[in-house]
């Protein structure tokens, strides 16, 4: 029994939904860290905050202590791992690592909201769909139909930030260089909850064939990592929080 144990979000069937959470499961894997699985719906979040005063996921349990945000999370594994491949490479790239983690809250993250947030919904379990509709609707200040609806816009509204990622991947294979750390991680991840919670590729087919081939790569690591769980097509039955 592994002494890490990984509150991981979850959605219909058993689908990874969560950015957040994902960028864990990268770091884990990069460090080849197992952990115990607890998967959390929005409805366990009472268990949550009990077990963290906070009320989201990812947390990671170590040794009696209980971390939460993915940063500290990452920042955790880095201190306590020290033997095993450095998540931020040299001393700098924690720095830079941290850029790309706020850069992902604030401008990546709610770009790609505005292209998935309406299929997302499908991914969920259904029983934690309305919340999920509640909460992003007065994030969003509209219906998630509504707020979706105009996609040639957010579509372009997007572009920009996708080039760029396009312009720095030119000159190396990975953000981080000639290795993937934990600023790929981060991006990746938005990008995954993207493929996992819309049937759309949020990517523009012509134009950005760096990011496409980063994209592939950092499906294919850790032995095909991203694909290990369902996401598209999910059914759209069930209750939708309407
Ligand atoms: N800053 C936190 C953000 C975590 C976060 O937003 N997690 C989502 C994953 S779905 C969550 O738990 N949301 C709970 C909610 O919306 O009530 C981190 O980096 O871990």
């Amino acid at each position: 029994m592994s002494d890490l144990i990984f509150h991981e979000r979850v959605g219909l069937d058993g689908r990874r939904i969560s950015p957040f959470s994902w960028r864990i499961r990268y770091a884990l894997a990069h460090k080849a860290l197992d952990a115990a699985i607890v998967p959390t719906r929005f409805a366990d979040v009472d268990r949550i905050e009990r077990l963290s005063g906070q009320r989201f996921v990812p947390i990671l349990e170590h040794d009696g202590q209980v971390i939460f945000d993915s940063w500290d999370i990452a920042m955790h594994l880095q201190i306590r791992f020290q033997d095993r491949p450095n998540l931020f490479g040299p001393p700098e790239g924690r720095g830079l690592a941290r850029l790309y983690y706020v850069w992902c809250d604030m401008v990546l993250h709610p770009a790609i909201r505005r292209l998935i947030a309406a299929d997302f919904l499908w991914c969920l379990d259904p029983g934690d769909r309305a919340y999920y509709r509640r909460t992003r609707e007065a994030m969003l200040g509209a219906s998630l139909e509504d707020a979706c609806a105009d996609r040639p816009r957010w579509t372009a509204e997007a572009l920009p930030h996708f080039q760029v990622l396009e312009r720095a991947l030119r000159r190396d294979p990975f953000l981080c260089g000639e290795t993937p750390a934990f600023a790929d991680y981060l991006v990746f991840s938005a990008f995954q909850w993207a493929r996992i919670g819309s049937p759309r590729d949020v990517l523009p087919q012509d134009d950005l064939p760096e990011m496409h081939r980063w994209r592939s790569a950092m499906i294919a690591l850790h032995d095909n990592l991203a694909d290990r769980f369902g996401g598209y097509p999910a059914e759209r039955s069930g209750p939708d929080g309407t």
